[in-house]
């Protein structure tokens, strides 16, 4: 072999690894993500004694309200229009309530670290059953012909709305990175709605691959000197119409808001 002929050799050895070693081609764009903001048309009292986990409208125009921490944590049931509390039940004993969602003439409530979720009836506020659940309850909405659950991990879990049976999960991503400590959920239309512990962070997945579709910054919602005094942003409850009421754990009160573009 001559030294030319190695050279060229060599060369196109050097080339095939280039052509090996270069990138494989970028996967399809994610869609984007949408950017939105609360857009504050009317606010209302909340009751600073309130825990917030749970916050949903009925179909029947009645607002519930479920509240945690052991031996204080509540069923309630207030007025969408003032935010006052119409009748309430305690939890039994010392669980620790988390988030609920009606189906029908019930409600589902679940519990934080009990490991158990509680069904009630809606008419009389009183318990039917307890049914036991795997690892932690957070937050819940129905989605149609299944619940579904937070549990303080990244993961959405499904779960049959009238056993309480779990179905299947969803974990979920924001740019293909895990989005954990989802916290109280709100179904709307196919989609949940969730906002994120600890943050002002509100986010909308599709609970179909688990993709973040919209990110929606709610900082500044209770101004800071009212923010002093309250615990953080939970709770999100569809009224119909593009409008959503929002509050937090112990805050002094609640915002009726639209999410618009911006942040
Ligand atoms: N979780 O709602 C995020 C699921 C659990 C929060 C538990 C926080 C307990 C703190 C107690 C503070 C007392 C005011
Ligand atoms: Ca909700």
């Amino acid at each position: 072999m001559t030294f030319g002929r190695a050279l060229l050799g060599a060369l196109a050895l050097a080339l095939a690894g280039c052509a090996a070693a270069a990138p494989a081609p970028a996967p399809d764009p994610a869609p984007d993500v949408e950017r939105l903001r609360p857009t504050v048309l009317a606010e209302l009292p909340h009751d600073t004694d309130a825990f917030t986990q749970g916050l949903e409208l009925a179909p029947d125009g009645a607002l519930y309200e479920g509240t945690g921490l052991a031996g204080r944590s509540r069923l309630r049931e207030l007025d969408p229009a003032t935010g006052e509390v119409r009748r309430e039940v305690p939890l039994p004993g010392r669980l620790f309530g988390e988030g609920i969602t009606v189906v029908d003439d019930r409600i589902w409530q679940l519990t934080w670290q009990d490991g158990v979720a509680l069904e009630w009836d809606r008419a009389g506020l009183t318990l039917l059953r307890q049914v036991p659940i795997d690892g932690e309850g957070w937050g819940l909405c129905r989605d149609g012909g299944r619940l579904v659950r937070s549990d303080g991990t990244d993961r959405l879990r499904f779960h049959d709305p009238e056993s309480f049976a779990e179905t299947g999960s969803v974990a979920v991503t924001l740019d293909g990175e895990p989005v954990t400590e989802i916290n109280e959920l709100e179904c709307v239309g196919g989609q949940v709605w969730a906002n994120v512990w600890q943050t002002d962070r509100i986010v909308r997945i599709d609970p179909a691959d688990g993709r973040v579709t919209a990110v929606v910054d709610a900082a500044g919602l209770l101004d800071d000197q009212r923010r002093a005094g309250a615990d953080v942003l939970n709770g999100i409850a569809a009224l119909g119409g593009d409008e959503y009421l929002l509050t937090g754990k112990l805050w002094p009160a609640a915002f009726r808001v639209r999410f618009t573009p911006g942040g």
